[in-house]
Order: structure tokens, then sequence, then C-alpha cells
């Protein structure tokens, strides 16, 4: 029989709302880009938009941010630059995603200040999820959930961590990795606070806007 704790910790699950996180294409034109980005954004709820250019000079990093920043924030999505706490800052986007490879979480935590978010990717693990915690991660990602031809990927956590993240923390998790609006469901359930995405959005074949609202539809209906 469920005691009174499992009760409540089910009726919590079950109101916990989760929210779609864009993340943005690998490769980009900056100008085409914010309009589609700007469609993506009015198709329905976005949480927060993370630029992601890897092996890309900081000018240009600059410039996308400059440009998309504007873009999100006007919409009151929360703008997040990936592995660069310092680009993150002089840029004025609202926080900074940092890999285990990408650096120092303290360090970033130190150059973003108290007010920026901090985010850390966590792979499958509630160790590396708890140090990011304690290193003042306002976020812990955890991810792939399932295979993607975006990233390669070693690690291939089980849902259930997102339960077992929830039942012990107040700090948002983020699942990503081949995160689809047909096998988003599990995740949304399994306690996700947020569905970081990029190809179920940019590569949906009727467009990112079609991309957006199938995924807030699945989380809806999840
Ligand atoms: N990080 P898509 S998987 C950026 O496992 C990224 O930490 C991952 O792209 C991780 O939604 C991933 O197209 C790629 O699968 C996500």
């Amino acid at each position: 029989m469920a005691t009174p704790v499992q009760t409540a910790r089910e009726k919590g699950r079950q109101e916990k709302s989760c929210r779609l996180y864009l993340i943005t294409p690998p490769r980009f034109e900056i100008a085409p880009f914010r309009d589609e980005l700007a469609r993506a954004l009015d198709a329905g709820d976005v949480a927060a938009v993370q630029l992601r250019l890897k092996g890309t000079d900081d000018d240009t990093i600059r410039r996308a941010a400059e440009v998309l920043r504007v873009v999100a924030q006007d919409r009151g999505v929360a703008f997040l630059m990936n592995d660069r706490a310092d680009l993150a800052v002089e840029t004025g986007c609202d926080g900074a995603h940092v890999g285990r490879e990408d650096g120092d979480l303290a360090a970033a935590r130190r150059l973003l200040g108290p007010d920026l978010t901090l985010g850390a990717t966590c792979h499958d693990s509630r160790h590396l999820a708890m140090e990011a915690a304690e290193a003042g991660a306002d976020y812990v990602a955890f991810g792939a959930f399932f295979p993607t031809g975006t990233k390669e990927t070693k690690h291939r956590p089980d849902p259930e961590i997102l339960t077992l993240w929830s039942e012990v923390t107040e700090i948002p998790c983020v699942a990503i990795g081949g995160i689809t609006a047909e096998n988003c469901a599990p995740l949304v359930r399994a306690g996700a606070d947020f569905l970081a995405v990029i190809s179920a959005v940019w590569n949906h074949p009727d467009g990112p806007a079609a991309g957006v609202r199938a995924m807030n539809e699945a989380i809806g209906a999840a």
C-alpha cells in the first residue's frame, strides 16, 4: 500500500511540468537562422535556447549571440551559451551550459556570478550531478537517452535517473539525446523538467515551427 510520503511524491511528479529547451543546430547562417528561430519560438512554449557552436571562432560566436539573444530574450525565453561562461557574460546571455570537458564548473560559476544560470552535462551519473550541484549548477543534464546523429555520445542513461534525481533534489533536470515527439513520453513521465532537442525541431519535415508544436503536443500528452 502506498504511504502518504509515496503518495505525495507521486502527486508531485504528476504535477511537475516539463518544458522544451532548444539547442541551435551544429551549423547555420546567422541572418536566415535568426528568422527561423523567431518562427520556432513563436510556434509554442520554449523555456530556453542554447547557442551551441563547436569549433567556431570567438567572433562568430559573439556575432551569433548578439543577433539571436535578442530574438529569445524579447520573447521571454532564456538565452544560454554553450561552454563559454566568459562569452556568456560578455554578450549578455542569461547563463552558460558547461560540458564535462569544457572547463571547471566552479570557475564557470565564478565567471557567471550568483545570478546567471549555470547548467552542467552529467551524462548518466547522479554522482556527477551531485558534484555539479555542489559547484553551483542551476540545472543538470542527463543523456544521451536515445541514439543521436547530432553528437557522438558514450553514455545511455535509463529514464529512471530522472525520477531518482527528482526525488532527492529540487535542482531541475534536463533530458537530452535523440529525443523526438514520438519517443519523449517516458522521459516526461520519469520527471524531466526540460527536454533539450536539436534535430527534432530543426530537422522536422514540416519545418521548425511544426517541430516545436509536435514536441509541445507530445509533452502535454505524456
Ligand atoms: N548532448 P539531438 S546528446 C548536444 O548526451 C548533445 O550530453 C548530448 O541533439 C549528451 O536532439 C546531444 O539532435 C545532441 O539528438 C542532441
